[in-house]
């Protein structure tokens, strides 16, 4: 879209240097056949190569006399455009979150996929990893790393940093969900928990509350000894999707209930007594964990 339009922004600006050039002569200039269909055509092939040989045509066209005066700033112009276009084409939106694109049989597996969680206008859409195999699929997965997180802050997705290897993030802050699977990509195991309410709550809505605000959720893959508590954090102590059990105590970002028996599944704390990342082991200091690569999602 945006190449489209700045396309026709400059023909429209080429347009009056010519008839400038000769008072009310029409331009004897052919302008390049840049007709909103056929541009529309290009978005739909993706490969942006004819619109190359468009921006090629109107460089040669501003070479001549007529056009000195504007020619510096339609360069500049063409240049931007011809990197934007040389940009594959990154797929339309196709849902809001990953569950929707998998419910509506639009998946094409696991992968990269435009999600617009509040729908409408599609500028605010953004790239995230969906995994559509995982226990039945349709998980919008928010972050991979192997210490620290902050999901509310880090929120855009990087190709340099694909899903699967540490620093690859996206926007989980508005996507609605009752479950949340870790992913330990050491070992290849997964577990989810369900929220028992099964009322769908958002990340941007509950930073910060005591696990008590979303009651208990039961894990799926995991030690079934225990219920289990979620915590959403963006605390100087602890920061990310927290799971862990329920011992007759709910706990808080910066307040773990000195739980030193439950399994936790979290990402590591600011605080250095409770570094390392925690999968389906006992994650309360003075336990010491290592670097283990996670990820966590949302359905
Ligand atoms: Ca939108």
């Amino acid at each position: 879209m945006v190449v489209k339009e700045t396309v026709l922004f400059l023909l429209l600006m080429m347009l009056p240097v010519a008839m400038e050039a000769k008072g009310p002569v029409k331009p004897r200039v052919s302008l390049p056949n840049l007709s909103a269909s056929s541009l529309a055509q290009e978005d739909d092939a993706g490969n942006g190569e004819s619109l190359q040989e468009d921006i090629k045509e109107i460089k040669k066209l501003v070479q001549q006399k007529r056009f000195r005066k504007k020619r510096k700033t339609v360069l500049k112009l063409l240049d931007k455009l011809s990197v934007k276009a040389a940009e594959p084409c990154k797929s339309r939106v196709q849902g809001k979150v990953c569950n929707d694109i998998k419910e509506q049989a639009d998946s094409r597996g696991d992968g990269m996929y435009l999600l617009d969680p509040d729908g409408g206008n599609q500028s605010n859409a953004f790239q995230a990893y969906c995994d559509m195999t995982s226990y039945g699929g349709g998980w919008t997965m928010c972050y991979t790393t192997d210490d620290k997180v902050k999901p509310r802050t880090e929120v855009t997705y990087s190709s340099k940093f694909p899903y699967g290897t540490d620093g690859y993030r996206t926007n989980c802050n508005n996507i609605p969900f009752t479950e949340i699977i870790f992913i330990d990509h050491q070992t290849g195991s997964k577990t989810y928990f369900k929220r028992k309410s099964n009322l769908p709550i958002t990340a941007a809505a509950n930073y910060g509350k005591t696990g008590s605000a979303y009651g208990l959720w039961d894990g799926v893959g995991t030690n079934k000894a225990y219920s289990y508590q979620l915590l959403i954090c963006d605390h100087s102590f602890y920061s990310g999707f927290f799971v862990s059990g329920y011992t007759n105590c709910y706990k808080q970002c910066n307040n773990w209930c000195g739980d030193r028996k439950s399994s936790y599944f979290r990402t590591a704390s600011t605080d250095l007594r409770y570094k390392g990342v925690a999968f389906n082991t006992n994650g309360h200091h003075p336990n010491v964990l290592g670097n283990r690569l996670i990820s966590v999602g949302l359905r």
